[in-house]
């Protein structure tokens, strides 16, 4: 029997429930099973009451806010422990289209990906402000970059995982999880389908950010701090670079001189030169050592992996988990037969 289960991240969408279901979809090709499970991050507006009202067969209630991507993967970990062979993720605002998910899994059903990403075209797309179309086109060049995966729709929240590419994603950004889960699974073996699908124009005030100065910011720190803790060599090497060249400069008046045999004075430029390489050198070791350090969160993260497939074939319980409708939660709890498949490639 193959399930595949639904999961909506919410925040105070106790308003957008109601419109989503109607066009969630309650069979897809491949499946036999089609469950759908809400993620509520202390919302105040009983968004756990009427999503049990409209149907959701499963609930994660985090006790506290927590943030998206904590709730993303709270949701991903209670899917694997219900049993899912395959998890959509998709946002309550009705951007996307249930019907489009049928579509969505099929790479993933088919083997041919581990994971597949909703493309919405979102260089072009109408509806996105300029600022927010950069910043989405600048995701999803920092995640080739970082990844050497071509992923034209890096922050679309549209996103199918069958179990493996599940067990093995671990977000430890609070900002986002769109962009750090694709770059993890360029840097280990989880293959990425891009699928075309519609988006919906949405009226409703986003949910994760506050304002359009908002989004810039958060989004701009975001992808640095991604960027730098996926490439951290490359992030200090550049800085190292720069300063090494200003100090470079910063000699050069006393090397001109030097050179003409007057290899008095220039006091100033010696010393702010010295400062500036040594400045270098130091930056330079900080990276070795984060690059050794991001390769110690490969390994936890090959360890933790473990302890899920662990914890799902002995059936341990999802945290802050109340199954939804009455009498609709089926099968909490399902044994992984297979062996993992990571291998070591980064
Ligand atoms: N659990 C949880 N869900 C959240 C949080 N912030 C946003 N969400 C949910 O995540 C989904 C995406 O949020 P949106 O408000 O649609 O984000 P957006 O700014 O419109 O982003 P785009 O849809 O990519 O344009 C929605 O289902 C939200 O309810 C959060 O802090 N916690
Ligand atoms: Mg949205």
């Amino acid at each position: 029997m193959t399930k595949l289960i639904v999961q909506v991240p919410c925040l105070n969408e106790a308003g957008q429930l109601p419109a989503l279901v109607r066009h969630l979809p309650r069979q897809v090709d491949g499946f036999d099973q089609v469950e759908w499970l809400v993620i509520d991050d202390g919302s105040t507006d009983g968004t756990v009451d009427v999503a049990r009202s409209v149907g959701f067969d499963h609930i994660v209630r985090l006790p506290v806010h927590k943030g998206l991507a904590i709730a993303f993967q709270t949701g991903l970990d209670a899917a694997l422990k219900l049993g899912a062979d395959v998890i959509v993720n998709t946002d309550a605002d009705g951007q996307y289209d249930g019907s489009d998910i049928a579509r969505l899994v099929k790479p993933v059903l088919q083997g041919e990906a581990d994971m597949a990403v909703g493309d919405r075209g979102v260089a072009s797309a109408e509806g996105f402000n300029w600022s927010k179309r950069r910043l989405q086109t600048l995701g999803s060049w920092v995640v080739s970059r970082a990844s050497g995966t071509r992923v034209p729709d890096a922050t679309s929240g549209f996103r199918a995982y069958n179990r493996d590419a599940a067990l093995q994603l671990v977000v430890v950004t609070a900002f986002t999880y769109t962009l750090e889960t694709l770059i993890q699974a360029g840097a280990t073996s989880v293959t990425v389908a891009n699928v075309p699908i519609e988006r919906h124009h949405v009226e409703r005030p986003s949910r994760l950010f506050t304002s359009n100065w908002d989004y810039i910011k958060k989004s701009i720190g975001g992808i640095s701090r991604i960027y730098a803790f996926y490439r951290p060599l490359r992030v200090f090497t550049t800085a190292a670079a720069v300063l090494a060249v200003a100090g470079l400069a910063a000699w050069s008046p006393f090397l001109i001189s030097w050179a003409r045999g007057d290899p008095h004075g220039h006091i100033q430029s010696i010393i702010l030169g010295a400062v500036l390489i040594i400045a270098a050198v130091q930056i330079f070791a900080l990276g070795i050592v984060a690059d050794l350090l991001g390769k110690q969160r490969v390994l936890s993260q090959f360890t933790l992996e473990r302890v899920r497939r662990l914890e799902v074939h002995t059936g341990a319980p999802p945290s802050h988990y109340e199954p939804g409708e009455p009498g609709a939660a089926r099968e909490p709890t399902r044994a992984i037969d297979r062996p993992t498949s990571a291998t070591l490639t980064s």
